[in-house]
């Protein structure tokens, strides 16, 4: 552990968050539901509220003041995605609307260009719904064929099997439900060995641990800026420059274009050409103070300090007779799974509601996995850096009190 995780202080972190200070139901809110989305610290509404009450205006249009400051504001914020991802340039990274746009943007642009009848996309069996459905549609419009590799009982993806048809790796950085964090560097370059393509769902991966696209040499990677502790409504696709800049365009209208006529119109460059229509400009200015309040701490610490809280909570709940974890990869981050015998999720997840416990109760988009491990649904505690062992202690607390009510 390095000093900066010892003397990582996250009762002083919480003060940065104006709502974690509150009673739910008469009970201290212990907020475990990160990985559905993180709460947001002062910093991020003060940037939001100072953009909006002192320098609002639509971007990349008017000559005036406020546009000028907005468009500045708005294309500093794609210069922070990129030196947060590690990308070679900021032209390579397009705000969308979160990491399920970014997937269906490449699966229509991208795909389409490049998706024939007979071709190979593999995804894995832990793969959210976003980075499922997209997928399947293409299939189903091209004839092409949806693989899957399997995970292991643990939770771990060990084999990834491509065949001269495949063309599209889109795999997880971190799964969503289990916790499991994928091999990307080391798979993506098999991938590319064989010349696949690789779409990397950062959505579990860039709020928890240090992403950089160059060392992983992934071609696309997305996420979203409400997991992020940003605001909702805008996230971001990176794709390599020769990728983005051979794609179509994804949705027509202002901004993306280079000139109209009626016969003709010509695109503008990436990323424009994939941001059609006025964007989230608030949402990208939100996002940018996120990634700043972020660096600040440090994505190493947050990583370090998470881990420790994680090891912390699997303690404490394998304590717990009849309550099964689901997802113990080797390499994982702060997401618990688990059922406990006899007692539905969902029914465990309003009795800890009641105790304040906020967590995530259901299939998590993840139905094949479920159906992988047999169950209907699981009850998730996901962690974030403002989390303490008081909140693993009141989780603990809650699960006996259900255990009692149903025994
Ligand atoms: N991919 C992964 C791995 C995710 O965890 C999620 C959201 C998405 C994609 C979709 O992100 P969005 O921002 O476009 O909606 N995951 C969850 C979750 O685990 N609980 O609620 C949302």
């Amino acid at each position: 552990m390095t000093n900066a995780v010892k003397s990582f202080d996250a009762a002083e972190i919480r003060k940065d968050f104006p709502i974690l200070r509150q009673l739910v139901h008469g009970h201290p809110l212990a907020y475990l539901d990160n990985a559905a989305s993180a709460q947001k610290p002062r910093a991020v509404i003060d940037a939001i509220s100072r953009f909006y009450s002192s320098d609002y205006s639509n971007i990349h249009r008017g000559v005036h003041a406020l546009s000028e400051r907005s468009t500045r504001l708005y294309e500093q914020g794609r210069v922070q995605v990129q030196r947060f991802l590690g990308a070679a340039d900021a032209h390579e990274i397009v705000f969308t609307r979160g990491t399920t746009e970014g997937i269906n943007l490449v699966a229509q642009t991208w795909g389409r260009r490049n998706i024939g009848a007979g071709d190979e996309i593999l995804i894995t069996a832990l793969e959210h719904h976003s980075n499922i459905v997209p997928w399947q549609m293409l299939c189903e419009e091209r004839g092409a064929r949806l693989r899957v590799a399997p995970v292991n009982d643990r939770g771990e993806v060990e084999k990834f099997e491509f065949t001269e048809r495949t063309k599209l790796l889109a795999m997880a950085h971190i799964s969503n439900v289990l916790g499991t964090i994928l091999p990307v560097r080391e798979v993506a370059a098999a991938a590319h060995a064989r010349g696949i393509t690789v779409l990397v769902d950062g959505a579990q991966a860039a709020p928890h641990m240090k992403v950089d696209v160059r060392e992983l040499d992934c071609d696309f990677y997305v996420f979203s800026s409400h997991k992020l502790y940003g605001p909702t409504g805008v996230g971001v696709l990176y794709g390599k420059s020769a990728l983005l800049e051979a794609m179509p365009p994804y949705q027509g209208g202002g901004d993306m274009i280079r000139t109209v006529t009626f016969e003709k119109t010509t695109y503008n460059t990436p990323p424009y050409k994939f941001e059609a229509g006025t964007p989230d400009i608030a949402g990208v200015v939100g996002l940018a103070a996120a990634i700043d309040y972020v660096n600040e701490i440090g994505i190493d610490n947050i990583g370090g300090y998470e881990h420790e809280l994680l090891g912390y909570a699997t303690r404490e709940l394998e304590k717990i007779d009849g309550l099964r974890i689901i997802g113990t990869a080797r390499r994982k981050a702060a997401v618990i799974s688990f059922v406990l015998e006899g007692i539905h999720p969902h029914d465990a997840g309003t009795i800890l509601d009641r105790y304040g416990v906020a967590v995530r109760t259901g299939h998590h988009c993840a139905q094949p996995l479920m159906d992988w491990f047999g169950i209907p649904a699981t009850t998730r505690a996901s962690f974030a850096f403002y989390n303490t062992r008081e909140d693993v202690d009141a989780l603990v607390r809650a699960i006996h009190k259900a255990k009692e009510m149903f025994a």
